[in-house]
This record gives structure tokens, C-alpha cells and sequence, in this order.
């Protein structure tokens, strides 16, 4: 009799409690719910992790439409797929939306596959680079006070550069104080799509503060209005919920509507899109930094591997651990030297996963065998 080889997708449902809560134009955020998905096949065990949050202020998705979306359509397609990554990626784009629910899942099929081929995940994808250089991403605080204290902690421990969050109201009079403390700290901004088109004079106002992008200024959805934008402000304009798909960088690179490119595989719907993505970035010499969206060590571990493709060579939103989590469900990531985290090099996501300790704070699982 031939046995057949076993094979299992679950989702499993953990929440971890944030060091500190990170508060952006659109909510806080205090603790991060991460919906990790696991795929075995035989002896082979991939891991990836969904990003969506419990509310649809960053992007449409949620972590409930994601779980409806995994049970309902994106799991059946992993077993119809046999488990490979290429041809649930290609089927996936099939289905509208469901970027993040479907992106959790190719990452744990790619990293399956690099597991059952003994390599690290970066090699699959042909990246080159061993140590990311990293940002850190401070959200609003209550006091600017307690800002300077956070920017000065984090450039002090060797960060490359420092991303603002910015809303009206939190912005101008902030950089005025930040830039006279910190004069020549490399800082971004990030303003989540909280202004619109009668903020172009004060978005303009920015320019005197030297600042290495300003984030998503405009609408979550646009790519038009910030080509307008670019051609009235010096300071460069990085695109992050706008660019949904390699399509979109695209239209985004032919409209002249950014400088910069944030890369999330979440926000993308996959490894597939990241890899067209990069493909006509390293082309076109866009330059990318690889997002972030407070991941467990699971989707930090991922992004690192992402991170190592040729396009990505401005610094990350990629921190080291303890800046997120006491107690996190892999190893800590730290810094090897300064400023850099290094790609895992073991095979497939090349971190273990404390599987124990992940299922015992569990929530909610379900899978399709
Ligand atoms: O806009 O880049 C963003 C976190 C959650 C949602 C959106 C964003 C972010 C970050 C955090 O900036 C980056 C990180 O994970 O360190
Ligand atoms: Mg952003």
C-alpha cells in the first residue's frame, strides 16, 4: 500500500502584548494580534504570518474577513496547489483583495519549499544582501518630551535612521522641536493618508526640515494626487498603502508619483507580486525599503529574507525584538553589529519557532488536511 505523504494548513489566532503602544493618524494599537499560519508536509513544517489587524483603518482587511477568506477559499486552493508556492501565488492573484490573508499563506509555502530544498529563503529568492541595514519606526507619543527621549534611545543604540509618525496637529511644531535637538539625525516621516489636497501649502513646509521621505501624505488609495504633490514639495514622497501590487508600482513609477517605494509582502498579497515588484525595481533603480507591520519574529524573520533582494537599499522598518515584544514567539532578533540584522541563514525562514509556548497562548485554530 503507498502511504500517502500528510500535509496540513492551520491558522492559528495569538495576540502579543506591545513593549509600548505604537499609535499612528489612523488608531493605537497596544498589543499586536498576529494570525500565523503553519504548513506541513511530511516531515517539512513552513510558517508565515497574516498582518491584518482587528480593525480596517490601514488597509480594508481584517483579522476576521482574513480568517473567512482562509477557510472559505484560500486554504482549499493550498491543497488544491499540492503545497507549492508558484502555483498557489499564480492561482491566488485569481482572487480579488484578501492581499494580507493570502500573503500569510505564501510565505509559508515559500518557506516550506526552502525547507524541503535546504536553503534559507533569501537564496530561493535570489537575494544577495547578509545584513539589513534597519530603522526604527516611533509612533505619536503623548509629549514631544517623551518623544526627544525615544529618538535619542533609539539613534543612540545604532539605528541608521528614525521614521516619525505624523497627523495634523502632531506634525510642524513637532519637527520644529525634533530638528532643533536632532539637527542632523536622518528621519522620515510617515502620515498614514491623514491630509488631503488643501494641505499641499503646509506638506510644502516640511521641505525646510531636510527629512529623507515623507510617507503616504495622501489618501490610502492614491496614486494621482501625490504625482501632484511631488512636483510642488522637495522633500521625496515614499509610497506604502498605495501600492498594492506590481501593477500599481508601476502606474505609480509612469505617473511620477513617488521617490521612494515601501515594501510590504502583506500589503501586496504575496511573494510572487514582491518578486515582480523587485523586478522592475532593480530596472528601473527604484529604490525600496522593506516595511513593516509590527510582525511577530515569524513575518520579522520574512521580512528580513525580503529585505535582502537588490532593490531594497534604503534602511528597513525592521527593529530589533525588545523594541516590540517582552516575549516574543522566536528567538530575539538582534542587532550583529549597529544598525544591521542579519538574514537568517538557515534553511527557509532560518528562525525557530517556540511552537510550545505559540499554541499554549492561542486564541483560535482551525485547518484543512
Ligand atoms: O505605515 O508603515 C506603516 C505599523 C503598522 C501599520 C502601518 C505601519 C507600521 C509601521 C511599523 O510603521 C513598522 C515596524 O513594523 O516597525
Ligand atoms: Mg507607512
Amino acid at each position: 500500500m503507498l502511504l500517502q505523504i500528510k500535509k496540513k494548513i492551520e491558522g492559528i489566532l495569538i495576540s502579543l502584548p506591545l513593549v509600548h503602544p505604537f499609535k499612528t493618524s489612523f488608531g493605537e494599537e497596544r498589543k499586536r494580534e498576529a494570525l500565523i499560519i503553519r504548513v506541513k508536509k511530511g516531515d517539512f513544517v513552513g510558517w508565515g504570518e497574516v498582518v491584518a489587524s482587528r480593525y480596517p483603518l490601514y488597509s480594508e482587511e481584517t483579522i476576521s474577513s482574513a480568517i473567512s477568506a482562509l477557510k472559505e477559499f484560500i486554504f482549499p486552493l493550498v491543497l488544491e496547489c499540492e503545497f507549492s508556492p508558484e502555483c498557489f501565488d499564480r492561482e491566488a492573484s485569481g482572487f480579488k483583495g484578501n492581499r494580507m490573508a493570502k500573503a500569510g499563506v505564501s510565505l509559508a509555502l515559500w518557506d516550506l519549499k526552502a525547507k524541503t530544498e535546504g536553503k534559507p529563503l533569501s537564496k530561493l529568492y535570489r537575494g544577495r544582501r547578509k545584513k539589513i541595514p534597519v530603522g526604527v519606526s516611533i509612533g505619536i507619543q503623548k509629549t514631544v518630551d517623551s518623544l526627544l527621549e525615544r529618538i535619542a534611545q533609539f539613534w543612540e543604540e545604532g539605528y541608521l535612521r528614525i521614521k516619525l509618525k505624523i497627523a495634523p496637529g502632531w506634525d510642524v511644531q513637532v519637527l520644529e522641536r525634533v530638528r532643533d535637538v536632532f539637527p542632523q539625525v536622518p528621519i522620515g516621516v510617515d502620515a498614514n493618508s491623514a491630509y488631503t489636497l488643501d494641505d499641499f501649502d503646509l506638506l510644502s513646509s516640511l521641505d525646510k526640515f531636510e527629512l529623507l521621505f515623507l510617507e503616504q501624505p495622501l489618501y490610502n488609495d492614491d496614486l494621482y494626487f501625490h504625482s501632484r504633490l511631488k512636483r510642488k514639495i522637495k522633500t521625496p514622497i515614499a509610497l506604502d498603502e498605495s501600492i498594492t501590487s506590481a501593477q500599481k508600482l508601476e502606474e505609480a513609477f509612469l505617473m511620477d508619483s513617488f521617490s521612494v517605494i515601501n515594501i510590504k509582502v502583506g500589503r501586496m498579497g504575496g511573494i510572487r507580486e514582491v518578486l515582480k515588484a523587485a523586478d522592475f525595481g532593480g530596472k528601473h533603480g527604484v529604490p525600496f525599503f522593506c516595511g513593516g507591520m509590527l510582525e511577530s519574529g515569524i513575518g520579522r524573520a520574512h521580512n528580513l529574507h525580503i529585505a535582502s533582494l537588490p532593490p531594497f537599499v534604503l534602511p528597513a522598518d525592521l527593529s530589533q525584538t525588545k523594541r516590540y515584544y517582552k516575549d516574543d514567539i522566536t528567538p530575539e532578533f538582534k542587532f550583529s553589529v549597529p544598525g544591521y540584522i542579519d538574514v537568517p541563514q538557515d534553511d527557509g525562514i532560518g528562525v525557530e519557532v517556540f511552537e510550545d509556548k505559540m499554541l499554549k497562548m492561542s486564541s483560535l485554530r482551525f485547518s484543512l488536511e
